[in-house]
């Protein structure tokens, strides 16, 4: 077979080509299922989502995603069409005979694959028949949720069919994997999970779970844990597939121990990054969406507006609302710390997003009301600026500068104390934008109480829970999530349980500096690729190897670093961090999802594809190298911040980033230290 080399020329030039034997796709079929085909639940929709761009590139027409046929998601994101390939049609008429709805189409996202969708529902008389084959164990929540359980019937009705490889992901759609291989259909298989069952089961109910991997007897916690069959089917498709991937290294550690088998293959998740031809746009971007951040912050905390919004930062934490595994509880402890370090040393305020969904009762009227009132004031200023403008033009007409303390009328000033006395509050700003179902037991608004951050005047660290996804279309907070993270100034996720963690990772590209963990697979992504990550703005709380209490004041300290910077650091840093968005661009990270297709095919069907197992990925041992313009020593500066004069300087010019950016690409040592700059 031929031998080709990914070309990085189009990446940064510091990341290592890589060469893999070619597949002859043309010759071959890639099916790759999964519950989040069209279908948003988490996580997964993402890498399923953002993936497909660059695998239909390698695979073109040859590529079909297979996943669940719901209404309302065929019709706002499918334009329904034929299957080009006859083979498929055939196949999809005998499911079709067979009583199981099929539909098929381009998924429109891009790179536009072509999704086979299936109807559960339609092929619900099915399912004894099916459970009969696999196991008397299996619940219909389990089959039901296996869309993939069809999956045979297609290749079984391909005909004269090349080399299939079907791709499944996580326990859902491992059921249509156990039962390809148990009738012995002639396909690769690779089987990816992206967390196991038991691991976020045992982490979320507070186990010491890393120091007691080697420890746990799982057949007895996942029967105690009532998820026993699907624990069941998630360890079958595991065992069955000629290929096993996970998403990163730490869960490669716990699948060998929850699941009994070592990951082949470990595929870190990847972005589509957009790359803007004026190199400094992005940081445009973070000044757009940040204004409108400040717009909702004067509504939100109207009547207490006693802090400067220019020396105010911007936090978020957002994703699955898993209070402890997504660290919100380590986040608030710290935040409480950092509070009180706020309040004796910096005159910087920070306004704290959580973005998290439970369930709530619609916004509460006070939030609406803030926005209302800051409309209001808006409106009013604006009709009285009209008003002095037009005299103001009229008097210059005719050639007198007019008495500025009668240009505006009784009336004006009646309508600007109105509009004040509509400030006034007798509560504080809320800590919720939402009325809550479970006010008193939710695990945040409780930790909120616990430390007392209330938005009160003089807390530096002001909360605000958004119990809900962000949307352009919301009348109190009209931006959509990618538009927010822009505007932040540091997302912070903390977590303990986080197989891969895609937020820090959509930070990092969109150049907003996060903090993440060494229990994320991000973080330690991160750490093995890139020298010196917070020199990036990746800060990497340690939760493996120090206690709660220390990972707490771990978190405090990179917050209150991050908050003694000035304006200049900060757009140094976002420039540093937008740097390493190459490093997670799945133009780059697609070759491991290469080397798990290539490495079934071989397994599958060694006649034909040969290749070396043992063969490393050549980027092993590869490590992004540290900015230039950072001092070597930490004794030299505090080096996790970009450094310049002495001199606190909020001036946004002046310093010369693309230099910088040219010479870490290039490789080169700086003539000259830019610290001294
Ligand atoms: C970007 C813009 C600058 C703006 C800055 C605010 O870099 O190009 O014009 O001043 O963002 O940064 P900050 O860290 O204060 O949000
Ligand atoms: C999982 O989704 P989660 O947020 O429940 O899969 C994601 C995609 O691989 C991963 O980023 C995340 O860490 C996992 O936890």
């Amino acid at each position: 077979p031929l031998s080709r080399s990914l070309s990085m020329t189009s990446l940064s030039g510091v990341l290592p080509a890589w060469e893999e034997d070619e597949l002859p796709v043309e010759d071959l079929l890639l099916f790759e299922v999964a519950w989040e085909v069209t279908n948003k639940v988490g996580g997964i929709y993402t890498v399923i989502q953002t993936k497909a761009k660059i695998t239909v590139d390698e695979w073109g027409e040859n590529y079909y995603m297979m996943g669940p046929y719901f209404e309302q998601n065929f019709k706002t994101q499918v334009e329904g069409c034929e299957p080009p390939n006859p083979a498929i049609r055939k196949a999809m008429d005998a499911l079709i005979h067979n009583g199981c709805q099929v539909h098929f189409g381009r998924w429109l996202i891009e790179g536009s694959p072509y999704v086979i969708l299936f109807d559960i529902g339609s092929a619900a008389w099915n399912l004894d028949r099916w459970k009969g084959d696999l196991w008397q164990t299996l619940t219909n929540s389990a089959v039901s949720n296996s869309e993939s359980f069809v999956v045979f019937q297609l290749t079984d009705n391909l005909g004269d069919k090349p080399n299939v490889i079907g791709h499944f992901h996580e326990w859902q759609a491992g059921a249509g994997l156990i039962l390809s291989r148990s009738r012995k259909i002639p396909m690769a298989t690779v089987f990816t999970t992206h967390a196991t069952l038991l691991g976020r089961y045992l982490c979320a109910g507070n186990a010491d779970f890393y120091n007691n991997l080697d420890k746990f007897n799982i057949d007895k916690e996942a029967g105690e844990r009532q998820i026993y069959h699907r624990y069941c089917l998630e360890r079958a498709a595991v065992h069955c597939a000629h290929v096993f991937t996970t998403v990163s290294q730490i869960t490669a550690v716990e699948a060998n121990h929850m699941l009994h088998r070592k990951p082949d293959v470990v595929t870190p998740n990847g972005l589509n990054v957009k790359k803007f031809s004026a190199m400094h746009e992005f940081q445009n971007l973070h000044s757009t969406s940040k204004i409108r951040i400040q717009e909702f912050v004067r509504g939100h905390f109207y009547g207490h507006l006693d802090f400067n919004l220019e020396k105010t930062l911007f936090f978020f934490i957002a994703g699955r609302y898993e209070f402890s595994n997504k660290g919100a509880d380590i986040f608030l402890e710290s935040l409480s710390r950092l509070n009180y370090l706020l309040r004796v040393r910096n005159d910087v305020t920070v306004v704290v997003f959580f973005i998290m969904p439970a369930k709530t009762n619609n916004f509460n009227v006070e939030s609406l009301k803030g926005q209302a009132v800051r409309k209001q004031l808006w409106d009013t200023a604006h009709t009285v600026k009209e008003k002095f403008g037009k005299k103001l033009y009229d008097a210059l007409l005719t050639g007198t500068i007019p008495d500025m303390n009668s240009i505006l009328d009784r009336d004006d000033f009646t309508i600007m104390k109105r509009a004040i006395y509509a400030t006034q509050r007798h509560s504080l700003p809320p800590v919720t934008t939402h009325n809550m179902l479970d006010d008193s037991t939710d695990p945040i608004l409780s930790n909120v109480r616990r430390i007392g951050l209330f938005n009160s005047r003089n807390d530096r660290v002001k909360i605000i829970f958004h119990p809900e996804f962000l949307s352009s279309t919301s009348p109190l907070l009209p931006m959509d999530y990618e538009d927010f993270v822009r505007g932040c100034n540091l997302g912070v996720f903390p977590s303990y349980y986080e197989p891969w963690g895609y937020t820090p990772g959509e930070c990092t590209v969109m150049g907003i500096p996060s903090v993440t963990t060494n229990l994320s697979g991000f973080g330690c992504f991160m750490e093995e690729h890139v020298s010196d990550p917070a020199a990036y703005g990746i800060y990497i709380v340690d939760r493996r190897f120090r206690s709660p209490e220390e990972s707490c004041n771990q978190l405090t300290q990179f917050m209150f670093s991050f908050c003694q910077q000035s304006r200049r650091q900060r757009i140094i840093q976002r420039n540093r961090t937008e740097r390493l968005s190459d490093l997670l661009d799945w133009r780059y990270l697609g070759r491991f999802y290469i080397h798990a297709r290539h490495l079934a095919l071989s397994r599958a069907f060694p006649e034909k594809f040969k290749m070396d197992p043992m063969a490393p990925l050549k980027t092993e041992g590869f490590r992004y190298p540290r900015p230039y313009s950072v001092p070597p020593s930490p004794s030299a500066s505090l080096h996790s911040t970009p450094h310049h004069s002495d001199v606190e300087d909020d001036d946004d010019e002046s310093y010369d980033e693309d230099e910088e950016a040219e010479r870490d690409r290039l490789n080169i040592k700086a003539p000259f230290a830019l610290d001294s700059l």
